[in-house]
């Protein structure tokens, strides 16, 4: 029955993107001569107590607005900013749209923070190298200045911090039901991010053998460090860290762009289509042929430039090509 109706809706929705959410730019103190104002994006640690209320505030209000998009079973702001990722988890995971696809969505996620919960800070990261060696200690987890700690009991629901007591009303995977945020933090996971994966990703030649490194290892490590909500593929976006995780990752991305920025501004590949184990293994849906025409990749399975990006009208759709650079017009900021 999911499967119907989550099929019927990929078709209906991919194919109007009139609903224009307005834009606007990240805000902050430097100017760029080809995107105006440049946000600074900020690791967790070096944001003022003051800044991680504002934020936490922000993701909070997310989380009480009601839901306005349509999306099956969302009823808040924050199930349809995860129902864009659920919905298009089978063609974003596994495939060369990878870390583009994310780079859009973490505009997506802060777009609407500054336009519907009037927001004014920066987009933060996790820096997850700095906990990669003891991630309990991380101030991520502080109950006050952080997103709460580990999740207790049979559900592994958290139990304190600003979301202890959120109600997810999406997941698992492509189920709708009322949950809490649970974490189940596992100190091995997090050495994914330390430095010697970090440089095997950096020491990629093309981005052909580096999406498959950073989908391997520094994204693998935020996802199964956290745990619970946060390690299911369509829903991890229930998880408010997810963004942090997220956002760093699409940083380590632009890093590596930055060492050879006159190449990787346009170096894109990879494929269109997730392996069919990995589609076995997540229990996610196969894609459609109408997907594959839709694309922008005239019906094939290598990604390009001008591949399709689609959060489902939260804001308009991009290409690859749009995201590539984050001070390329669409995207205005820098990682500091
Ligand atoms: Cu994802």
């Amino acid at each position: 029955m999911y499967a119907s109706v989550f099929t019927i809706f990929t078709i209906a929705t991919t194919a109007s993107f009139a609903i224009a959410a307005p834009q606007v730019k990240e805000r902050s103190n430097t100017t760029s001569a080809s995107c105006g104002t440049v946000s600074q994006r900020k690791s967790w640690v070096d944001l003022t107590n003051d800044e991680k209320t504002a934020y936490l505030d922000a993701e909070v209000c997310l989380m009480s607005l009601p839901a306005t998009a349509g999306f099956p079973g969302a009823q808040t702001r924050w199930d349809d900013l995860q129902f864009a990722h659920i919905n298009s988890t089978n063609v974003v995971h596994d495939v060369g749209g990878f870390l583009p696809w994310h780079r859009l969505y973490m505009y997506t996620h802060i777009t609407m923070l500054q336009n519907e919960c009037n927001y004014t800070g920066v987009q933060p990261y996790w820096e997850e190298l700095l906990d990669s060696s003891n991630l309990t200690a991380s101030s991520i987890f502080d109950p006050v200045y952080g997103f709460g700690g580990d999740g207790n009991g049979t559900d592994e629901c958290i139990t304190d911090g600003p979301f202890a007591n959120v109600t997810l009303h999406l997941g698992p995977i492509y189920e709708v039901t009322d949950h809490c945020i649970s974490r189940s933090l596992n100190d091995n996971a997090i050495k994914w991010a330390n430095q010697t994966y970090l440089d095997i990703v950096f020491a990629a030649q093309n981005y052909s053998a580096a999406w498959p490194l950073f989908s391997s290892w520094p994204h693998t490590a935020g996802h199964a460090a956290i745990a619970g909500v946060m390690l299911d593929v369509t829903c991890s976006p229930g998880d408010p860290i997810f963004f942090l995780h997220h956002t760093n990752l699409d940083r380590l991305w632009w890093e590596w762009q930055a060492m050879d920025l006159t190449t990787r501004l346009t170096d894109m590949d990879g494929q269109n289509v997730p392996t069919a184990e990995y589609i076995a293994e997540m229990g996610i849906y196969n894609v459609t042929d109408s997907w594959l025409d839709y694309d922008g990749d005239n019906g094939g399975n290598v990604t390009t430039l001008n591949h399709t990006l689609s959060v489902l009208g939260l804001v308009p759709n991009a290409t690859i090509a749009d995201v590539m650079d984050i001070q390329g017009g669409l995207l205005c900021y820098e990682y500091v």
